[in-house]
């Protein structure tokens, strides 16, 4: 039997706790209500399966080890459940909506983790939120994963983001420190994203560059939620997960969008579209003279793709803006023209 399990503040989803099952063996009641759960949302067998299939291609392993996948994902739910405090500084939240989209078995196998801090799932407000935060650092000093979204304003003492009138700066100052772990979720956390585009009046900075550590970054505007789910697993089993020099795990952010476009065979031929809405664009042409920044964008969008595999940008005909690049608000633009 696994030992108790804290509980889990995503009341304000009207969630609860649950857990996993894999291979038909029921390990617990904990593990058969988790199971049940995962039905009642809608969430088969196949569609684990699926999700699992999904996220070995994306952690760079081969379809032979999709069982082993699962495996550890039920090792996770049931016995390894690292505490996390999930920190929100400026951005737009895109990056927990991603993960949010019901019914994704991502985030359902996020509800397994112990999410002591989460600012936008959370029950409580004001001085309530306050001491959970308090209470989690000190449960669990150098033991929590802390996951951050949002960029860093460092001008003026932090003055341009706060928290209870404490700046973004200060609370990273103190919570970040004191984690096993930092994972940066989304361009913002990981290099400024949006808030730090010029002119940048805030000074804001990505969490690596304010704080001068070297956290895990997985860019994206949003991240991809599988990508976050694969380093969760990589980090629990005490893999070393290799890093490129933008502090991006290469699993993940090895290749082009480009590399791996769906649309390659048409930008090889010379199939160009140069408007939308055009017969070009309805065929499926390149969308490389309509400003696609995929060549020079590091990110496995197209093999691990959006909304549980359902589809990305230049599947969906927009071309890509380079959104896990440092700075693309600024290198990448004018986003319509050509690179
Ligand atoms: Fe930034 Fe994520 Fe874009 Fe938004 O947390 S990467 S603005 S999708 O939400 O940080
Ligand atoms: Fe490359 Fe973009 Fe054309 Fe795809 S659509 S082949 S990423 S230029
Ligand atoms: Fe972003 Fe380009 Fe992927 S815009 S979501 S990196 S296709």
């Amino acid at each position: 039997m696994s030992a108790p399990l804290p509980a889990i503040t995503w009341i304000y989803c009207g969630r609860s706790n649950y857990y996993f099952i894999y291979g038909g063996v029921m390990k617990n009641d904990k593990i058969s209500q988790f199971y049940e759960n995962l039905e009642a949302r809608g969430v088969s067998r196949r569609t684990f399966l699926k999700y699992c299939t999904a996220l070995t291609v994306t952690m760079g392993l081969s379809h032979s080890c999709v069982g082993r996948v699962a495996q550890q994902i039920e090792q996770t739910a049931v016995k390894q459940r690292p505490p996390v405090v999930w920190l929100h500084f400026s951005e737009c939240t895109g990056c927990s909506e991603a993960f949010l989209r019901a019914p994704d078995v991502g985030a359902i196998i996020l509800e397994t983790i112990s999410l002591e801090y989460h600012e936008t799932l959370m029950a409580a407000s004001g001085s309530h939120a306050e001491k959970n935060l308090h209470d989690a650092l000190k449960k669990y000093e150098k033991k929590f994963v802390c996951v951050v979204e949002g960029a860093i304003g460092t001008r003026y003492n932090g003055a341009y983001g706060k928290v209870a009138d404490n700046s973004f700066l200060s609370i990273a100052k103190k919570v970040i420190p004191e984690a096993a772990a930092t994972i940066c979720m989304g361009t913002c956390a990981c290099y400024g994203g949006v808030a730090a585009a010029a002119p940048n009046p805030g000074g804001y900075k990505g969490v690596g560059d304010a704080l001068g550590i070297s956290p895990i970054n997985l860019p994206g505007c949003p991240t991809n939620p599988l990508n976050l789910v694969a380093t969760i697993l990589k980090y629990l089993n005490g893999e070393s997960i290799e890093l490129d020099d933008y502090g991006r795990p290469m699993f993940a952010y090895g290749e082009t969008v480009h590399d791996n476009c769906p649309r390659l065979k048409h930008y090889e031929a010379g199939n160009f579209v140069s408007e939308f809405g055009s017969k070009e664009a309805e065929l499926g042409y390149c969308l490389y003279e309509m400003g696609c920044k995929g060549p020079e964008t590091y990110n496995n969008c197209p093999t691990a793709k959006y909304n549980d595999g359902t589809s990305f940008p230049i599947q969906a005909g927009h071309p890509c803006i380079g959104c896990s690049e440092p700075d693309f608000w600024d290198s990448m633009t004018p986003f319509y023209e050509e690179l």
